[in-house]
């Protein structure tokens, strides 16, 4: 059985060395190793170019190195094989450590200790909220936002969700729908946005959005880049003074030098680290679903191709 491993992460070693140790029955190719593509049955791959996926005309399974599918079906050879992504509680846990994070800066208004400390201002004590008194709302309420919900309502915040709609009634948290964003919005003191990149999410935040956040919120995006009108978030920064974001994610990674959120004072910048994919836990999870696949002959994908995600 032959495996195509692909990634450009700066530990790609350790991580091909973790996959030929796991699949040490399979032959593991790079594409330094001018493998035969049309012999190639499996791939795992983060951000693989289109030249290669265009020669996989034999691939039965594609497994993605992140909770993300993006970097798979947006390319133009690729042609519906099934795809096993990352579902990682190891990542939803750090995930969750990491919005928490954020949402701890600005409550106990940490970010304005760590401007008065270069300026070495002593700002004294500040009245902060408590958890109970504070409604986030999450959008994209996936294996991940869930995850996070679930989380930070064991910790008494006051957790909401969106959805574009809403089939799955039987969620703890409650759920907004598409015609009550205004409402969801105006209840949320913090939002989260977990949602992936696809046709419906893309500027999903922008102008309109954000003047339905209450002036002085929170906005956290963790999901993708893509689902952000940065040009939107810039105005709307510039126009509310005490309005704040924490930014993971970007439309362009790493963020260019000249990109004006890296000096803006009410922006918090992380480089796509909110959720490491943890190696063990993950190649464990593809072992697991290629053993049942070799087992029954299925396998579901875990993508819906009509959402995109
Ligand atoms: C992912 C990511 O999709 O890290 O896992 O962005």
């Amino acid at each position: 059985m032959s495996i195509l491993f692909y990634c450009n992460f700066s530990n790609k070693k350790q991580w091909l060395n973790s996959v030929k140790k796991k699949f040490s029955t399979n032959k593991i190719f790079t594409i330094k190793d001018k493998p035969d593509f049309l012999k190639i049955e499996y791939a795992i791959v983060w951000n693989l170019p289109d030249n290669i996926m265009k020669k996989l005309k034999n691939v039965k399974i594609i497994f993605s190195l992140g909770a993300g599918v993006d970097h798979i079906i947006n390319l133009p050879s690729y042609n519906k094989t099934p795809i096993v992504r990352v579902k990682d509680i190891n990542m939803a846990e750090r995930m969750s450590y990491h919005v928490h994070s954020q949402i701890l800066t600005y409550q106990l208004k940490l970010y304005l200790f760590q401007k008065a400390q270069i300026q070495k201002k002593w700002l004294g004590e500040q009245h902060t909220k408590l958890n109970r008194e504070l409604t986030i709302g999450i959008i994209g309420l996936g294996f991940l936002g869930n995850h996070v919900g679930k989380y930070l309502s064991n910790l008494n915040y006051n957790v909401i969700g969106f959805k574009r709609e809403n089939k799955n009634k039987e969620s703890k948290i409650k759920i907004y729908t598409k015609k009550n964003l205004n409402k969801f919005l105006n209840l949320s003191d913090i939002v989260v946005s977990i949602l992936p990149d696809t046709e419906k999410t893309k500027n999903f935040i922008n102008k309109k959005f954000l003047s339905l956040m209450k002036k002085n919120s929170f906005l956290i995006n963790i999901g993708r880049g893509s689902t952000l009108n940065e040009q939107d978030l810039l105005l709307h920064l510039n126009k509310n003074k005490s309005f704040h974001v924490s930014l993971d994610v970007f439309k362009i990674e790493p963020l260019p030098k000249k990109n004006k959120f890296w000096t803006h004072k009410n922006v918090i910048i992380t480089p796509h680290a909110a959720a490491l994919t943890d190696i063990d836990s993950s190649i464990n999870h593809m072992f697991k679903r290629l053993k049942d696949y070799k087992k029954t002959g299925k396998i579901k994908s875990d993508v819906n191709l009509i959402k995109g995600y």
